[in-house]
């Protein structure tokens, strides 16, 4: 192809990519299958391989290109970021729409009705329709630059979409925010794990973007809803024509505003919204209601801190105080036994709520949570109830300090703490709750996906000794099954079908549902990338793990310890025997040059950054380590290589040259 074409099809790819994007992360509306999408990214990662003088910062393959920062630089906004007064009544909004109506010496006045999304305020400052700088809010003035971050979250466009003259220099500002799953699958994550999990989604979506490694904010899948600009747009006369316009430049703006010819409309969109925010995907925690017109709102101005012609609802808390009757204590996957408070049970904005988690035991004494104790809970979403604060002055006489308990509440084995981590665990592989946990993680959808395997089939089936491993669940015969008291004949067939389905899946889930401790969905990805065949990651060893890019020595030990296990090894083999795919499909059309080679980069590559030359070097199935070890096969050193080349030619490693590299990419 002319390089003429070549930058042709580079940038017909990437308006593609980008319109897709926009249909999946801002419409909610595919038009393509993962698949399809795969593979237009694929074909525009291989032309920018081999054409990196063409790559540019909004390629939609540079999203996580950054390494991780030492720290972020601070940022001074161009107009300060102010903040919002609360109101919590309607009483208060009506109050606040005198003020305006006084303020305006009695003009009509039309009010925008927007979501208040619960996350961290940014400013993204886009030039020349691309994305320039991306900030947080900070105390307003300053915050912090997190534009690597930010160029993660698949809803921010890189580049806006046709925009027209006045808005091609602009700053928009919104909220960035953890979509409710996600913050419950971090949070379940954590708790796995240990950590403590965040108490809202705020604080996740603020952790989340204030993480200094831009692969690991990947891995979070925040996203953005925009809800201003730093001056009003030229030509535009007020906010919510704006949005529209902002919306149609491919920026995420949430659809939920409605403009409000009166405060009596507003305050009845408030109550409708108070019944109903339950049902969003995203976490809010009020309203926030803004006088529409621009040339109103200058009219009106602020004070030193906040806007008068703005104002927030505020929702009221999901809290509630109630009794602990008791501290159960459950146990996890990986074994970890967390006490949970079994409460009297009480209503929070509908529905009715009796368990509340305890996370661990420093937690626990940190909050100094007896039986007994009168206990503020409070409920964020989907998020599992949580004790927020113990009313000491209610505590009965006699209560006593919580304990962990000994033994597993289980299988009676012992428990142990491990040093530096929080949570107490039971060691014994076989204990009944534990398997339970791991089947049902093994079986759910994003790992197996096994239909039919609820948990009170999980159940029924690891009673009754017919399911000791996930192994079993491939020995499983109908005849057993109808025997089971709890299963009919079409629930076991459902169950057979889901299995043999199941042996299909792709390499990658699997390796999710093997359930290894710190090998999420995303971990399990790329280890699968690395090590396309069980076999391959069965025999990695730990440091070689830890090199892969967004992997680290946790995930490493983690999986080296999984397959040191002979009890793990035996059930492995029971996969392998039914006939479990436990090994990737090739990527279609691209040979496998470094098939079974360990390929080590080192010094700088002239066509390539590091990122894109492990990718081609995986893609062509070969694994990419950090460090030169004798089981290195090749190591491929550019400009200023300095101790890897040395101990290549120590230990008689293949050393070759990006020309020769070059050559091999070709194949
Ligand atoms: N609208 C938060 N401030 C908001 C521009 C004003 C404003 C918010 C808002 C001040 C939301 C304070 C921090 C800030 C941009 C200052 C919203 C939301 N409008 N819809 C009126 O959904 N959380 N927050 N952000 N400037």
């Amino acid at each position: 192809m002319a390089k003429q074409n070549i930058a042709a099809e580079i940038a017909r790819l990437r308006a593609e990519i980008a319109r897709h994007d926009h249909r999946y992360y801002v419409l909610d509306d595919p038009v393509l299958s993962d698949r399809e999408y795969d593979a237009l990214m694929r074909r525009l990662l291989d032309l920018e391989a081999a054409h990196p003088g063409l790559v540019t910062a909004d390629s939609p393959t540079q999203r996580v290109a950054g390494k991780p920062l030492p720290g972020f630089a601070q940022v001074r906004h161009a107009a300060p970021m102010l903040s919002l007064d609360n109101t919590y009544s309607a009483d208060d909004l009506l109050e606040f729409d005198a003020r305006v109506r006084k303020g305006l010496g009695g003009d009509g006045v039309a009010y925008a009705a927007e979501l208040k999304i619960d996350g961290l305020a940014v400013a993204l400052v886009y030039r020349d329709g691309r994305l320039a700088r991306g900030a947080t809010r900070g105390d307003g003035q300053t915050g912090d630059d997190v534009t690597a971050n930010l160029r993660t979250i698949r809803s921010v466009p890189l580049a806006l979409i046709d925009p027209p003259p006045a808005l091609r220099d602009i700053e928009v500002r919104g909220e960035v925010y953890l979509p409710r799953p996600e913050f419950g699958r971090l949070n379940e994550e954590r708790e796995e794990q240990g950590e403590p999990p965040f108490a809202n989604p705020r604080n996740a979506a603020a952790g989340s973007l204030k993480l200094l490694d831009p692969a690991a904010v990947a891995r979070r899948n925040l996203a953005l809803f925009v809800y201003g600009t730093g001056e009003p747009p030229r030509g535009i006369a007020g906010h919510a024509a704006a949005l529209a316009a902002l919306r149609d430049c491919g920026l995420p703006v949430n659809s939920e505003i409605a403009l409000c010819r009166s405060i009596g409309e507003v305050i009845e969109r408030c109550n409708d919204w108070e019944g109903r925010r339950d049902g969003l995907k995203y976490e809010t925690d009020g309203m926030v209601i803004k006088v529409d017109s621009f040339a109103q709102q200058r009219r009106l101005g602020a004070t030193s801190h906040s806007p008068r012609w703005a104002i927030a609802y505020k929702f009221p808390a999901r809290q509630a105080t109630t009794v602990v009757r008791g501290i159960e204590f459950g146990v996890g996957r990986t074994g970890a036994v967390t006490p949970v408070a079994v409460l009297d049970p009480v209503s929070i904005s509908g529905s009715t709520v009796s368990r509340a988690t305890l996370h661990n035991e420093d937690d626990v004494r940190r909050k100094d949570i007896r039986v007994g104790d009168t206990v503020f809970i409070e409920k964020a979403g989907e998020v599992i109830p949580q004790v927020v604060k113990v009313v000491a002055e209610k505590r009965p006489r006699g209560a006593r300090p919580f304990a962990m308990p000994a033994q597993c509440p289980s299988c009676g084995g012992p428990l142990v703490r491990e040093q530096d981590a929080a949570a107490w665990r039971c060691g014994n592989v076989s204990c009944p709750a534990q398997v339970k946990r791991r089947i049902g993680h093994f079986a759910a959808r994003g790992a197996m996906d096994i239909e039919g395997l609820g948990s009170a089939m999980t159940e029924a089936l690891v009673d009754a000794g017919l399911v000791r491993d996930y192994g079993d669940i491939y020995a499983l015969r109908g005849e057993a099954l109808v025997r089971l008291e709890r299963v009919g004949a079409k629930s076991a067939q459902n169950l057979l079908d889901g299995i043999e389905r199941s042996k299909a899946n792709p390499f990658w889930r699997m390796v999710y549902a093997l359930g290894i401790r710190h090998v999420g969905a995303a971990a399990a990805r790329l280890l699968a990338q690395q090590y396309p065949d069980l076999e391959l990651l069965a025999a990695a060893r730990c440091g070689d793990i830890a090199q892969i890019f967004g992997l680290g020595e946790a995930v490493g030990a983690s999986v080296e310890q999984f397959f040191a296990n002979p009890a793990n090894r035996k059930v492995i083999a029971k996969l392998k025997q039914a006939g479990v795919r436990l090994r990737a499909e090739r990527a279609a059309g691209v040979a496998q040059t470094f098939a079974g080679l360990t390929v080590v980069l080192t010094g700088g590559l002239e066509k390539y950054t590091r990122e894109q030359a492990a990718e081609l070097v995986s893609q062509r199935g070969g694994r990419v380590s950090g460090s030169v070890s004798a089981r290195t096969s090749l190591v491929v050193a550019g400009a200023d290589a300095g101790a890897k080349l040395a101990k290549a030619a120590k230990l008689g490693v293949r050393v070759i040259g990006e020309a020769e590299f070059e050559r091999l990419l070709q194949q």
